[in-house]
C-alpha cells in the first residue's frame, strides 16, 4: 500500500495532539462515511489508544514531551474511490518547531520535512480579533523616552509572527507543497458559524494570509475543532451532551463555511489522487 507522509506542524499547544486523538477516535471504526476513514488496524495503536481515550472521556490530551516524534502510521481508504492510503503522520512536542526560531533545527524536523507531501499546520491564536494595532496607536501618545538596548526572544514575538516565521522555514525546505492551514479550538471562537475562514485570516491575520497566498499555491484555510468544546467550560449536562455527540461522530468538526463534522477534510486536501 502506497505511504503519504503529511507533515503536522505547529508552535506548542496549537492542538496538533488533541487533532490525532479526535481523528483516531472518530475514524478507527472504518464507519464514519467521511471521505478518508481506518481500513484495518494499524500494527502499533499504543500511543493513539492512550490519546483517545482521554479525548473519550473529556480529558485533556498531555503536552507531548518526548525529544523525538512519535510516528503516527493510520491506514485509510478513499472512501468515494475505495484507494487505499497508508497515512504516516509526526506527532512533535510544540518546542522542537519554536526552536527553529532560534535558528536551532533538529535533524527529526529536516528528515520530515524531506520526505512529507503536504503540510498539516496548526494554530491557536485564540480565534478573536488581535488589539496590537489600538496598542500601537496609544504607544504613539507617549513623550519619547531614550531607548533601552533590548534582547528580542523568539516568545517576545507576536504568535502571529512567529507562525510566519515557521512557515517562512517550511516554505524554504518544501518549496510550493499542499497546505491545510487549521485554527484549533474553533469551538472558542468569536465568530464560529458566520464567516468564511479565509475571509476571517484575511481580516485578522493578513501577515499570515499574506505570507501564504505569496508562497503556496494549493492551501486551504479550516477552523477545526478536536474537542467539541473547551473542558474548563462543561457542566455535567454539557458533558453529557458532548458525549452524546460523540457517540453520533458529531463531536469534533471542522468549518470553512460551515460546518462539517468530516475532521478529514484537510487530509484529504493534502492526500493526492
Ligand atoms: N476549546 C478547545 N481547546 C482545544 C481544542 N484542541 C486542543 N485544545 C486545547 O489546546 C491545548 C493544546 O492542545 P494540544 O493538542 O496538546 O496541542 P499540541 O499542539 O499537541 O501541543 P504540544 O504537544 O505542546 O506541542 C490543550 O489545553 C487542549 O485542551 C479544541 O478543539 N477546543
Ligand atoms: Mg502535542
Amino acid at each position: 500500500m502506497e505511504t503519504t507522509n503529511i507533515l503536522l506542524a505547529g508552535l506548542p499547544a496549537a492542538g496538533k495532539s488533541t487533532y490525532i486523538a479526535a481523528l483516531w477516535a472518530v475514524e478507527k471504526d472504518g464507519k464514519s462515511g467521511h471521505l478518508l476513514t481506518c481500513d484495518e488496524r494499524p500494527s502499533e495503536s499504543f500511543y493513539v489508544d492512550g490519546m483517545s481515550d482521554n479525548w473519550t472521556v473529556l480529558k485533556e490530551v498531555r503536552r507531548t514531551t518526548f525529544a523525538q516524534p512519535v510516528e503516527i502510521v493510520l491506514p485509510m481508504k478513499r472512501q468515494n474511490t475505495g484507494k487505499k492510503i497508508n497515512l504516516s503522520l509526526p506527532d512533535f512536542k510544540g518546542e522542537v518547531f519554536e526552536q527553529i526560531l532560534d535558528n536551532s533545527v533538529s535533524s527529526d524536523v529536516v528528515a520530515w520535512c524531506e520526505k512529507s507531501h503536504g503540510i498539516l499546520f496548526m494554530l491557536n491564536l485564540g480565534n478573536s480579533s488581535p488589539e496590537v494595532l489600538q496598542e500601537q496607536i496609544s504607544n504613539t501618545t507617549k513623550p519619547r523616552v531614550e531607548l533601552e538596548k533590548v534582547v528580542l526572544l523568539p516568545n517576545d514575538i507576536d504568535l502571529a509572527i512567529q507562525n510566519v516565521l515557521l512557515l517562512k522555514y517550511l516554505y524554504s525546505k518544501m518549496g510550493d507543497c499542499p497546505i491545510a492551514l487549521c485554527f484549533s479550538s474553533w469551538d472558542s471562537a468569536d465568530n464560529s458559524n458566520e464567516q468564511d475562514v479565509e475571509e476571517w485570516v484575511k481580516a485578522n491575520h493578513p501577515c499570515i494570509y499574506n505570507f501564504v497566498s505569496a508562497h503556496f499555491k494549493n492551501y486551504r484555510y479550516y477552523g477545526i475543532s478536536a474537542q467539541g468544546a473547551d473542558y474548563s467550560e462543561l457542566d455535567e449536562k454539557r458533558g453529557d451532551e458532548l458525549a452524546e455527540k460523540a457517540t453520533r461522530k458529531e463531536r469534533a468538526f471542522v468549518y470553512r463555511n460551515k460546518i462539517s463534522y468530516d475532521i478529514t477534510e484537510p487530509l484529504d486536501f493534502l492526500i493526492p489522487g
